[in-house]
C-alpha cells in the first residue's frame, strides 16, 4: 500500500520570475510584551474540524447518492487494511455525543463538511430534502450548544456520478458545485453563516489526479491536471459568488486550503525574503491564484504548451474577494536563499528528519508562526483561521483506561507557541481548529493513524477524551500556554 509520504509534499510546478520580495508587514505591533505574554486574545475562536466522509458513516442513508470515495475505498487495494468510511465514527447518527465532548472542551466553534452528495445525490438535479434537514438538525445542535458551526461545502467526496462524467476534469464540475453551494446557503443561510467553499484543493487534485493515491485514483498527464487544477478553482471562485447571491448580510465566505507551508530554514533575513518568494510561487496553482486571481509567469512559463485554457472571466471568478482565509498547516516546507534564477530553493529534510506517526508528518512547530505571517503579508489577508492542525500518534489504551498521548501534547504545545507569537505580532489569526475532534478515518491511511483528541473505539464507537483534550480543554478555559 503506498504511503501518503508524498501528500503535502506536492509542488505546484512553480518557475523563474520572482515575485515582490520585501513587501512591507501589514501588522501593526499588538499591545504587551510579545517576549513574555504566552496569553491568546479573549474572543479567539477554538474550535475543531472533522469531514463528513471521515466521521459520519450511514452512507446508504436518507438518500445519499455514492461518491468517489465509496468507489475508491471499496476497490481492493486502494486503503490500509481496506478500510472504508461506511461506518467511520458514525456520527451521522451519534452527532448529538459529539457535540456534548465539543461542548465539555468548551469550544467556541466547529468546523465540519455537508456531503454534497446528501444534498444531490447525483450531483445535480433534484435535491434530497433529507441531506438539508440532517445538516439543520445538526446546526441547530451545535447553535443551541453555544458553538458556532463553520462549514465546508467540498470535503473531497465527489457524487460519482459527476466523476463517471469526467469529475474535476470537466468544467462542468465547477458550475455544478457552485449551484450546490448556492442552493445550501439558500436553504441554511439562517443557521449557517460562515463557510469555507473547499477543503485542499492542492491535496484532492495532487493526489486524486496526480499520483492517485486518493480517490478518485486517476494519474493524468501534466496538461491535463493542469486543467483539472484550473477547474477546481474556478468551482471555488464560482462558489464564493453563487454563496454571495443567496445569502444575507454577515454571511463569511473563505476557504480551507493546504498550502505549501514555506518556512525559512532559519530567522536570517536573506531566507525570509526567499520565503516570501517561495510562498507565491510554491502556491501558484492554487493558494496563489485563488488570491489573485492570476497565474504567476513563472507557473505558466513552467507548463509552457501544458498551461491550463482559462479566460478573463474565470480569473476573476478564481480571484473572487474572501471575507477569511483558512489554512491548514501540519509540516513545514523549508526554504533558503539561493542565487539562482528564482531566488529560493527548496530544503528537502535529511532522512534522519523526525515526523510524528504519518511518516510525512514532519515536525516544525515555527511553521505555525512563520506562513501565517508571510501569507498574511504577501496576500494582505486580513482574517485568518488555522482551519487545521493536529497530528497522528500510535494512541494505545493504558491499563486505567486512559490514553496518554504525550506526542501529540507535545506536538500541540509546541505549534500553539508559534501561533501565539503570531497572533501577538499582531498577524491576524482569528481563530484556531484541531484536527481532529475525534479519531476518524484517514483516507488512505484507513484506521490506523489516529489524528483525535477523542480516542475512538472503532468496535463499539466509545469516546474517550485523550491526555491531549485535557491540554486542549485547559488551554481553552484558560487562554494562556
Ligand atoms: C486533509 C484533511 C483531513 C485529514 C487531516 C490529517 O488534509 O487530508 O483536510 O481530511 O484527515 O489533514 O491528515
Amino acid at each position: 500500500m503506498p504511503h501518503r509520504i508524498s501528500r503535502r509534499t506536492f509542488a505546484t510546478l512553480a518557475a523563474a520570475t520572482a515575485a515582490a520580495a520585501g513587501t512591507p508587514s501589514v501588522h501593526a505591533a499588538a499591545p504587551g510584551n510579545p517576549a513574555t505574554d504566552r496569553t491568546f486574545p479573549k474572543d479567539f475562536l477554538w474550535g475543531s474540524a472533522t469531514a463528513s466522509y471521515q466521521v459520519e458513516g450511514a452512507v446508504n442513508e436518507d438518500g445519499r447518492g455514492t461518491t468517489v470515495w465509496d468507489t475508491f475505498a471499496h476497490t481492493a487495494g486502494k486503503t490500509h487494511n481496506g478500510d472504508t468510511g461506511d461506518v467511520a465514527t458514525d456520527s451521522y447518527h451519534r452527532y448529538p455525543e459529539d457535540i456534548a465532548i465539543m461542548k465539555d472542551l468548551g469550544l467556541k466553534t466547529c468546523r465540519f463538511s455537508i456531503a454534497w452528495s446528501r444534498i444531490f445525490p447525483t450531483g445535480t438535479g433534484q435535491p434530497n430534502q433529507k441531506g438539508i434537514d440532517h445538516y439543520r438538525k445538526f446546526a441547530e445542535a451545535l447553535l443551541a450548544a453555544g458553538i458556532q458551526p463553520y462549514c465546508t461545502l467540498y470535503h473531497w467526496d465527489l457524487p460519482q456520478l459527476l466523476e463517471d462524467k469526467g469529475g474535476w476534469q470537466n468544467r462542468d464540475t465547477a458550475v455544478a458545485f457552485a449551484d450546490y453551494a448556492g442552493y445550501v446557503a439558500s436553504k441554511l443561510g439562517d443557521v449557517l453563516h460562515n463557510y469555507m467553499t473547499m477543503n485542499e484543493i492542492s491535496t484532492f487534485i495532487e493526489l486524486g489526479y496526480g499520483n492517485g493515491l486518493h480517490a478518485p485514483g486517476l494519474q493524468l498527464s501534466r496538461g491535463k491536471l493542469a486543467q483539472a487544477r484550473h477547474h477546481a478553482v474556478l468551482g471555488h471562485g464560482l462558489a464564493v459568488q453563487a454563496i454571495r447571491a443567496h445569502s444575507k448580510p454577515g454571511t463569511k465566505v473563505g476557504s480551507a486550503e493546504n498550502l505549501s507551508a514555506i518556512t525559512p530554514v532559519y530567522n536570517a533575513p536573506e531566507h525570509v525574503a526567499a520565503a516570501r518568494k517561495a510562498i507565491q510561487e510554491e502556491n501558484a496553482g492554487y493558494l496563489n491564484v485563488m488570491r489573485t486571481g492570476k497565474y504567476t509567469d513563472r507557473y505558466l512559463a513552467q507548463l509552457g504548451a501544458d498551461a491550463p485554457k482559462f479566460t478573463s472571466e474565470e480569473m476573476r471568478a478564481i480571484g473572487s474577494p474572501l471575507d477569511f482565509q483558512g489554512i491548514n498547516i501540519y509540516q513545514p516546507a523549508f526554504v533558503r536563499a539561493s542565487n539562482n534564477a528564482d531566488g529560493y530553493e527548496m530544503v528537502a529534510n535529511p532522512a534522519s528528519y523526525p515526523h510524528m506517526f504519518s511518516p510525512w508528518l514532519f515536525i516544525g512547530p515555527e511553521t505555525l508562526y512563520w506562513t501565517p505571517k508571510l501569507a498574511c503579508e504577501v496576500w494582505g489577508i486580513k482574517e485568518m483561521y488555522i482551519t487545521e492542525n493536529g497530528c497522528s500518534s500510535d494512541d494505545k489504551v493504558a491499563a486505567d483506561g486512559q490514553i496518554y498521548d504525550s506526542d501529540r501534547v507535545m506536538y500541540l504545545k509546541n505549534y500553539l507557541t508559534s501561533l501565539q507569537r503570531a497572533v501577538s505580532e499582531g498577524v491576524p489569526v482569528k481563530g484556531y481548529f484541531c484536527w481532529s475532534l475525534l479519531d476518524n478515518y484517514e483516507w488512505a491511511d484507513g484506521y490506523e493513524k489516529r489524528f483525535g483528541i477523542t480516542y475512538v473505539d472503532f468496535a463499539t464507537q466509545k469516546r474517550t477524551p485523550k491526555l491531549s483534550s485535557h491540554f486542549y480543554k485547559n488551554l481553552i478555559s484558560t487562554g494562556a500556554l
